[in-house]
């Protein structure tokens, strides 16, 4: 049976990315057809068209089929995965609760229809800035998904922190377990090694270096966003799409026995972050379920981190109820 795959934002430079990894079979692996299902905003048809039109050439074995569309109820009727990535940007002189206004109206319609169409084993992934709680909006407006099916996207910032740490000791990312990044996807974002494993070894303990930690490998992985945009004059497209992948297919089919991913979920309370948040925690994943992993030790340098990105969270939801988004 094929499975259908929305993406919002299809025509963006991400999506741009992600629809030809996800034809090519990224998702669900080499035995599972797709039906893609792309939405956009009237003005981006026609660019969607000619994506569309590349998807075709490429003769994807796997691709079943491709709608396209700019009506929710239409693109998610029966979906099985949503992947969000169509946001309202921020552009000059917008306040940070404008933008929150301005993807509110996305986020909230899109709750709605997810609601109303989508297949009862939907998965959402929200990858539109803010991530964190655009994905809490959509949340809060689909009362009969359970919470645990959606999350948003901290997975390209855990796949730069390992990235980084293997740069700094000189080894392979594949040897590198158990990283985990804390919070908001922003500048907030608290990248955490001290749980991390390098074959085997404490990754704290293999850099024994504070320094190197709180001056370049925390604002490194929490402003690497604005130094893509700095050096290539346009934000993250393919490591984005790639971290979209990587966040849905290990989500779906589970993290190795030895390792965990990051996923920005909602909060139960875990590590004394307030219940309800949309908060990126060390989780587990099997047969489409996660589980936030319990019992790992906090010391007060990761606290206080920790706590400051909750802080902001909470800043921003309580923005959004004022707005009554949620
Ligand atoms: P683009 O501006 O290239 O594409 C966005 C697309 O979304 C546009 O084609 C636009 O027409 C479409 N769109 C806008 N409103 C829509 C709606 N209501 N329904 C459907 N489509 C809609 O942005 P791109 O570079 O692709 O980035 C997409 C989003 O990902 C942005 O919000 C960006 O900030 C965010 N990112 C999130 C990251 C993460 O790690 N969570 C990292 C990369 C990226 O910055």
């Amino acid at each position: 049976m094929a499975m259908k795959v929305a993406v919002t934002g299809a025509a963006g430079q991400i999506g741009y990315s992600l629809l030809f990894r996800i034809a090519a079979g990224a998702l669900f692996g080499p035995e599972t057809c797709v039906e893609l299902r792309l939405l956009e905003i009237p003005s981006a048809i026609n660019a969607l068209e000619g994506v569309a039109m590349e998807l075709d050439d490429c003769a994807f074995p796997l691709l079943d089929s491709i709608q396209m569309g700019t009506n929710a109820d239409q693109i998610f009727d029966g979906v099985n995965l949503a992947l969000l990535v169509g946001a309202r940007p921020r552009t000059k002189d917008m306040e940070r609760k404008d933008l929150l206004d301005a993807n509110g109206a996305i986020f909230t319609a899109q709750g709605k229809a997810l609601n109303a169409v989508a297949a009862d084993d939907v998965r959402i992934g929200v990858t539109g800035n803010p991530a964190n709680t655009n994905a809490l909006i959509a949340m809060r407006n689909a009362p009969d998904i359970p919470a645990e099916r959606f999350s948003a996207l901290t997975r390209l910032d855990h796949n730069r922190a390992v990235s980084q740490l293997a740069t700094k000791t000189g080894s392979r990312v594949s040897d590198i377990r158990k990283m985990t990044i804390w919070g908001n996807h922003s500048a907030t974002q608290y990248p955490d090694i001290f749980h991390a494993e390098i074959a085997g070894r404490h990754a704290a303990e293999v850099v024994n270096d504070q320094q190197w930690i709180e001056q370049y490998f925390i604002p490194t992985v929490a402003h690497r966003g604005s130094a893509i945009i700095e050096a290539r004059g346009s934000s993250s497209a393919a490591s984005a799409a790639s971290a979209t992948i990587d966040a849905a297919r290990d989500w779906l089919s589970g993290t190795p026995d030895d390792d965990w991913a990051s996923m920005a979920v909602v909060s139960d309370g875990s590590y004394g972050i307030a219940e309800g948040l949309m908060y990126s925690f060390p989780v587990t994943t099997k047969h489409g379920n996660w589980e936030i992993v319990q019992g790992l030790e906090i010391n007060d340098f990761s606290r206080a981190k920790m706590d400051a990105t909750a802080a902001e969270l909470v800043q921003e939801r309580d923005m959004v109820t004022e707005l009554g988004l949620i």
